[in-house]
């Protein structure tokens, strides 16, 4: 058999399991798109390059399967690249196909060259310029293992033109791939391993870290039995959140800058840590200096480049959770803590009366209400995706869920604009689960586009849009370390209800606290899509995000909610 390299393309696509594809063509890459309808693959066709990385990325995130963007040479390939960096920073298996220039041009300057393995060397796991259209099946292997293997990352194929129109007879890849230098781990040090458990056992103030690898190696179900049987309190970073029930007794919630005052705590007064899965994240670390200081650290994780990197462990462990977390399980000992639960109570009990949702309303739509009343309305069993900024950290703190569901959200990157179009490849991948796309005014109207995406698609994906008239976390930032200059963040803003509605989708305002659970119940009945504007709250107090740890400061010194009493969590020392 005969096939163009463009064919090929599919041929392997087809072969990898893959069913949806998300692009948009353009000449360097209109023979590949010429041969989509010979294969019972999906096109998803995106208004903006960068609409098709997120979704190839949420489609990844939300199902554990490679998400797959498809774009032209030049601008088509550069409009990726946000996307891509973005996957990078959060470990997301995506594989990239960007059509390029023909071979006999390349450095030429020709009409729409971009050097696109130079440009995303740095932002890829691994990327490949394919010369020989005889290679292309075995690269197309290779790069759908790299890409979700050992640390899942994203993987770009450059295809030039003439690669995708020359024929070949090598349609399969080759019986063994050859990648020296890349070995994913794979058999677990044992001794380590009882270093852990021991460390562990004898620990009387322990604290998990839940990460982002929990939910990729699907071991939720094993951290929940350790952490009954060890008695360890679970913190969660962003990416992390959905790794551990939320309202479990064990769970203290997020981590880090805007996490919990009680998660925060319970680190820097812990006398062990268990790092699953997660990066150290200067987000979730605060300054390093004074982080945990009392504690002994314990590290596993897939990539040996992440252990010691950040903070020096007294173990550090090298190895895929899926197949260390029940070794670790079945090594470590029962245990109970009661007195370090019931100190992470105290704390988590002064925690909830100074919050947002504890204060008698003031008749204001404020963001945490918003999240608070989605919550009720969905009992946490919605996917929840967020953009970046404000409305993002209240869908963390917020959106109580016991279900092992990731929040979908950029949260190495921070990249504003993520959530639309990566709810549109979670849809993709789980047609039958509710998904709600949560946005900042700010960020939405970066990918706005994708709503044609979204109608032309038919997916039900429901919009709650935070519009607080600012770019609202820069803005809280000018607030409490700018001196107050509100340079560059007041956003007028479009007529967002008459923007959504020319697309198609049913929208409605809401201003008053007591509508809103009524528009998110009309939304959730509503078959298609359909979009909610919150009006909330953008200036003062209920405008910001608490606690928040001040850039360069310890965990401990995080700035909580300054009513009704002004104090350092858990000290009642004063504010900074
Ligand atoms: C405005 C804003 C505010 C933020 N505030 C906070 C905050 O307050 N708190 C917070 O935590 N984050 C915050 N973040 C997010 C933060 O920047 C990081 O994205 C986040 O902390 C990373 O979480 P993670 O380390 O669990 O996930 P990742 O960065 O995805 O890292 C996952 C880790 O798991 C490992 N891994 C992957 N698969 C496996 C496997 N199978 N087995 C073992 N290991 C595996 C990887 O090698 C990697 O080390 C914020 C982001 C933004 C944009
Ligand atoms: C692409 C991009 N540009 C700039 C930033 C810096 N930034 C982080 S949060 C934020 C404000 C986001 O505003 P909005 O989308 O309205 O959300 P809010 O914070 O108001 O909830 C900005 C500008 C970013 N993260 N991403
Ligand atoms: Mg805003």
């Amino acid at each position: 058999m005969r096939l163009t390299g463009a064919q090929v393309v599919w041929e392997m696509l087809a072969r990898e399991g893959v069913d949806v594809v998300f692009g948009l063509p353009g000449g360097a890459m209109l023979d590949t798109y010429h041969c989509l309808r010979e294969y019972d693959i999906h096109h998803v066709l995106v208004r903006h390059e960068q609409g098709a990385a997120h979704a190839a990325d949420g489609y990844a995130r939300a199902s554990g399967r490679v998400g797959v963007a498809i774009a032209t040479s030049g601008p088509g390939a550069t409009n990726l690249v946000t996307g891509i960096a973005t996957a990078m920073l959060d470990s997301s298996p995506i594989v990239c196909i960007t059509g390029q220039v023909g071979t006999s041009l390349i450095g030429t300057d020709a009409f729409q060259e971009a050097d696109m393995t130079g440009i995303t060397l740095p932002i890829t796991k691994h990327n490949y310029l394919v010369t020989d259209v005889d290679e292309l099946a075995s690269i197309m292997h290779e790069a759908f293992y790299v890409a979700r293997s050992g640390r899942p990352g994203p993987v770009l194929i450059d295809l030039p033109k003439d690669v995708q129109q020359a024929k070949t007879s090598c349609v399969e890849p080759l019986a063994e791939m050859r990648l020296p230098g890349y070995q994913p781990a794979e058999d677990v040090d044992v001794e380590l391993l009882q270093r852990a458990a021991d460390l562990l056992n004898s620990a009387e103030r322990p604290v998990i870290l839940a990460g982002h690898g929990i939910l990729m190696s699907g071991t939720a179900q094993v951290l929940k039995q350790l952490a009954e049987k060890t008695g360890a309190v679970v913190a969660w970073t962003l990416l992390g959140k959905g790794a551990f029930p939320n309202s479990h007794p064990l769970s203290v919630g997020l981590m880090g800058m805007h996490g919990e005052a009680f998660a925060n705590q319970a680190i820097q007064e812990a006398d062990l840590l268990l790092a699953l899965g997660m990066r150290f994240d200067d987000r979730a670390t605060g300054t390093l200096e004074s982080y945990a200081p009392k504690a002994r650290k314990i590290h596993i994780d897939a990539d040996a480049a992440e252990l010691n990197k950040i903070v020096t462990t007294d173990v550090a462990i090298l190895g895929d959770l899926s197949n260390v977390l029940d070794k670790l399980l079945d090594t470590v000992e029962p245990n109970g803590h009661s007195q370090w639960l019931s100190l992470v109570d105290s704390w988590r009990k002064q925690s909830r009366t100074r919050d947002i949702l504890s204060k008698p309303h003031n008749g204001r739509l404020v963001g945490p209400f918003v999240i608070d009343s989605l919550r009720k309305e969905t009992q946490g069993d919605a996917i929840v995706v967020a953009d970046v900024g404000q409305h993002q950290m209240w869908a963390a703190l917020y959106y109580g869920q016991d279900r092992p569901d990731p929040l979908i959200t950029s949260g190495g990157l921070g990249t504003m604009g993520f959530a639309l179009p990566a709810a549109i490849g979670v849809q993709m991948a789980l047609p039958d689960r509710e998904v709600w796309a949560v946005a900042g005014d700010g960020g939405f109207q970066m990918t706005i586009q994708e709503l044609a995406t979204l109608v032309q698609e038919d997916l039900p994906v429901k919009i709650a849009l935070m519009n607080n008239s600012y770019l609202g976390m820069v803005r809280q930032w000018q607030e409490m370390f700018y001196e107050k200059r509100y340079e560059a963040t007041y956003l007028a803003n479009p007529d967002f209800i008459r923007l959504v509605e020319a697309y198609g989708i049913s929208a409605r305002r809401v201003a008053d606290p007591k509508d809103a659970a009524a528009a998110i119940a009309e939304a959730r009945r509503h078959g298609g899509p359909a979009f909610i504007e919150f009006e909330v709250a953008g200036e003062g107090e209920d405008g910001n995000v608490y606690p928040i740890v001040p850039p360069g400061a310890a965990l401990h010194e995080m700035v909580t909610r300054p009513e009704p009493c002004v104090e350092l969590a858990g000290t009642r020392e004063g504010n900074r």
